[in-house]
């Protein structure tokens, strides 16, 4: 029998069952706090300075101060993943507001609540890495920056998840969402990029998304690796469906071509060729020697 999971909670590496957070959290209750979404590679973990500097922000956003130093949380990621047998994994680093009151006052919860789980996780289906992933168009619009920034990766993800009840509704696993300007942000897990004229395009983080880390994976480090132009650049669904190419990126999915959105074929509807350099430079990175910056 596979063992239980042990769970990093608040300084302490617990069984499973064990690993509860209070009904008075205001996670729970309000959505409040923050997280990360992490992989680890051959015991690399990828982009964790990346990933640990977004959560600072994130938590910053929302006046929430985390109980533990950067390099205390990495030091129980570490840890996590070790005692969980595990050398490729899916983490998940959590902190809610903690305990309080009912009631919205943030203040009035003395301590946060940090969690590590690490675990494996579910990446979509292998064969549509080879065949391409149909998407939809969410009609839910991204919730505007002004509103809640999608920027802060916080608990509150209702916005995607309504957008993907629309993708499964439609029997597909991802959905874009437009800013209410009807300009492209991302998808519910993953960010957007198309391939026009030979350059690689990618919406301006104003449009309003997540930062993604494998979004900037691709902008700064996999683009100039294989010789292509990358630019951030403001577009419409228009330029999604001439595009010779679109995919998709996140740290679950890491790359993803896009054969179809809403019944449109995106090119020759398989994966295209810059998005076929792109997987295999990523896989050949992460694979080598995951950078963990
Ligand atoms: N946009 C949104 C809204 C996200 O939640 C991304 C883009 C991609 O960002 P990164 O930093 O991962 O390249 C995300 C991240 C899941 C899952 O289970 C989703 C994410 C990460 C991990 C797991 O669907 N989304």
């Amino acid at each position: 029998m596979k063992p239980a999971l042990k769970i990093w909670i608040d300084g302490a590496l617990v069984p499973a069952s064990d690993a509860k957070v209070s009904v008075y959290d205001h996670g729970l209750l309000y959505g409040d706090g923050v997280f990360e979404g992490i992989r680890v590679y051959g015991g690399r973990i990828f982009k964790m300075k990346s990933h640990l500097e977004r959560l600072w922000e994130s938590a910053e956003r929302i006046r929430l101060k985390p109980v533990y130093t950067p390099g205390e949380i990495e030091r129980a990621m570490r840890e996590t993943v070790s005692a969980n047998g595990l050398k490729d994994a899916y983490i998940r680093l959590v902190i809610t507001r903690g305990a309080g009151t009912l009631g919205l006052h943030p203040f009035r919860c003395p301590k946060p609540c940090t969690i590590v789980i690490a675990d494996t996780i579910q990446l979509y289906p292998a064969e549509l890495y080879e065949r391409g992933m149909r998407v939809i168009v969410a009609n839910r619009p991204r919730i505007p920056i002004a509103c809640l920034d999608p920027a802060i990766k916080s608990l509150n993800y209702l916005n995607n998840i309504l957008a993907k009840i629309e993708a499964i509704d439609a029997d597909v696993l991802e959905a874009i969402m437009l800013n209410i300007d009807g300009e492209v942000s991302e998808c519910t897990g993953d960010n957007i990029f198309c391939v026009a004229k030979g350059r690689i395009l990618t919406p301006p983080e104003s449009a309003g998304m997540l930062h993604g880390i494998t979004r900037r994976f691709v902008i700064d480090t996999l683009g100039p690796a294989l010789g292509i132009p990358v630019e951030e650049r403001s577009m419409r669904l228009e330029d999604l469906y001439s595009a010779d190419e679109v995919f998709l990126t996140g740290t679950a999915a890491e790359i993803i071509g896009v054969s179809a959105i809403g019944g449109r074929t995106i090119g020759s509807g398989g994966v295209g060729p810059v998005t076929k350099s792109l997987i295999a430079e990523f896989r050949s990175r992460v694979s080598k020697s995951a950078p963990e910056d």
